[in-house]
């Protein structure tokens, strides 16, 4: 089953914006299998950021990906990488359609509030970088047979 990476960015953490992003890929229908609050070290962020390296706001967004906890996640499901992207919304929260995450609640590309990895092997490079493997569990939704068909 296709899996991808959410993290809550430090601006989401700091607004309470958790409990609402965590709601909206749970009543989708997606499966939670990894969840923890990290405090990303630089090494770990320029890591994660490594294809924005030459970029003029790599520095910048090293800063803030650092600068408080995440919530690093990963979800299950299947399509899930492209859907929860859709969820997303696009990188810039003012060009976001209302409705996505970004569009409801960024007003700047600089504090997007959430990270969702962009392709599924970008998701697998990511999911191993933020989580060992003992930290993703198998479990049986019980709601699967109403969500899948
Ligand atoms: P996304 O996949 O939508 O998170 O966006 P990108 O991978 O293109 O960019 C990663 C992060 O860099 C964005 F979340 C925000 C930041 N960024 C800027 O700060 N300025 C830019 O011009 C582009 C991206």
């Amino acid at each position: 089953m296709e899996r991808t990476f959410l993290a809550v960015k430090p601006d989401g953490v700091q607004r309470h914006l958790v409990g609402e992003i965590i709601r909206r890929y749970e009543v989708k229908g997606f499966k939670l299998v990894g969840l923890k609050l990290v405090q990303p070290t630089r090494e770990l962020a320029e890591k994660h950021y490594a294809v924005h390296k030459e970029r003029p706001f790599f520095a910048g967004l090293v800063d803030f990906i650092t600068s408080g906890p995440v919530i690093a996640m990963v979800w299950e499901g299947d399509g899930v990488v492209a859907s929860a992207r859709k969820i997303i919304g696009a990188t810039n929260p003012l060009t976001a359609e209302p409705g996505t995450i970004r569009g409801d609640y960024g007003a700047n590309i600089g504090r997007n509030i959430i990270h969702g990895s962009d392709a599924i092997e970008t998701a697998q490079t990511e999911i191993a970088l933020w989580f060992s493997p003992e930290e993703l569990i198998e479990w049986a939704p019980s709601l699967s047979s109403w969500i899948y068909e």
